[in-house]
């Protein structure tokens, strides 16, 4: 059993949506101010669409906190669709009696096919509203609760764009984070960024969308979180799985597991040397590995990068096939976004924060923020990691 759980529920153009998340010990202080910073830094990005001019995403604590501290208990969230106003009819709970035209022309890349199949639906609304990316505010609300805990053991969260179609960023020295949080496009490489934004401006020009790559980082994890001994607890596989999860993306790798490929076993592994400095008594001359060996954190910053496919909602349409009628026609268009890349990181940023407070609850426990640091303090001193 998960550690930490959480469920989100919420249609693009419905009301709103709910999160709960459980597992998070009493005594962490949590506000809505400090959920709302990472939810407005995934509503930027350049190629975003109208919708983003319509919502400022709120998460309002329903439940689990009192006098700004976490109680132990289920912690319920709450963000309001301001597009809701205008769809109040079209996605009305109770029954309506005007006609609406149904989606039935099949977009290819999204849900709809496999859904109306699957639900026996005879409106691709019935799918596409819940298989929208909107779901993703609700994970980064969810996400909020995940970093502010893991927050109280200095483990911190980045996120950048490596690459915008045939764009590729190829920063110069170490990464500036405040440049990249202050890029449209969160690139670090200021040449780069141009050119991702050319590149998303002849797309959407073109009406077509973009793709690209992200990275997620973590740093300040101990050794020791996820296991070697089972498939289901190793760490790498459990955040491989939930970044996949993230709408359009179709790629995830650990560190630079892809290149390591073209390379040799002499080449691509972790140097260990001893280090008489503070904290543990090793330090690695490289982080090829993205900080996991065997599933298990190692003390180095857990590097994430997520492949990120173009939408597959384009404004001029793929052939494609009408599902009622079995005629040929142009695939269903609707206003969406052109690059979903910048906020992706955001949403990666979320789903990485999840799984590691899942690990770090699952090694350390605690009922009380209290014994869960009574616990990590023992354990770093006991295995010479304390800094
Ligand atoms: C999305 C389509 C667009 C995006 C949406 C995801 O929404 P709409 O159909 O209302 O224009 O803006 O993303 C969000 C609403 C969001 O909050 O990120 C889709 O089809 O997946």
């Amino acid at each position: 059993m998960a550690h930490l759980r959480y469920l989100t529920s919420g249609e693009s153009h419905g009301q709103g949506l709910n999160t709960i998340v459980e597992g998070i010990p009493a005594g962490v202080q949590l506000s809505e101010a400090y959920l709302a910073r990472d939810l407005a830094r995934r509503q930027k990005g350049y190629g975003r669409g109208g919708r983003m001019k319509i919502e400022k995403d709120e998460a309002k604590i329903l439940s689990g906190v009192r006098h700004g501290v976490t109680l132990g208990s289920p912690i319920a969230l709450w963000i309001q669709n301001r597009d809701w106003e205008n769809w109040q009819t079209p996605m009305s709970v109770t029954p309506i009696t005007e006609e609406l035209n149904r989606i039935t022309r099949l977009r290819p890349g999204h849900a709809d096919l496999a859904g109306i199949v699957k639900y026996n639906q005879k409106d691709v609304r019935n799918i596409l509203e819940r298989a929208s990316a909107r779901e993703t505010a609700a994970r980064v609300a969810a996400g909020g609760i995940a970093k502010r805990f893991l927050e109280e053991f200095g483990v911190h969260f980045h996120s950048h764009v490596l690459t915008v179609a045939d764009v590729v960023s190829q920063p110069k020295g170490p990464i500036d984070w405040q440049r990249v949080e202050q890029s449209e496009v969160r690139c670090a490489d200021p040449d780069a960024e141009a050119k991702m934004i050319k590149v998303i401006d002849a797309a959407k020009e073109a009406k077509d969308t973009v793709g690209g790559i992200f990275e997620v980082i973590a740093e300040g994890l101990p050794i020791g979180l996820g296991s070697h001994i089972h498939w289901d607890k190793k760490l790498d596989g459990r955040i491989a799985q939930a970044l996949m999860s993230i709408h359009a993306v179709k790629g995830v790798e650990i560190g630079n597991g892809f290149e390591q490929t073209r390379s040799f076993g002499s080449k691509v592994h972790d140097i260990i040397e001893p280090w008489a400095g503070g904290g543990p008594k090793w330090k690695r001359r490289s982080n090829q590995a993205g900080g996991l060996e065997g599933g298990m954190t190692n003390g180095q910053p857990v590097v994430a990068r997520v492949a990120i496919k173009p939408i597959s909602t384009l404004a001029k349409p793929l052939p494609s096939v009408d599902f009622e009628t079995g005629e040929v026609v142009q695939a269903h268009f609707e206003r969406s976004d052109v690059c979903q890349v910048p906020p992706g990181c955001v949403v990666g940023e979320a789903m990485l924060a999840l799984v590691l407070a899942d690990a770090f609850l699952e090694k350390f426990g605690g009922d009380h923020l209290d014994e869960t640091r009574r616990n990590y303090d023992g354990y770093m001193k006991q295995t010479g990691q304390a800094r």
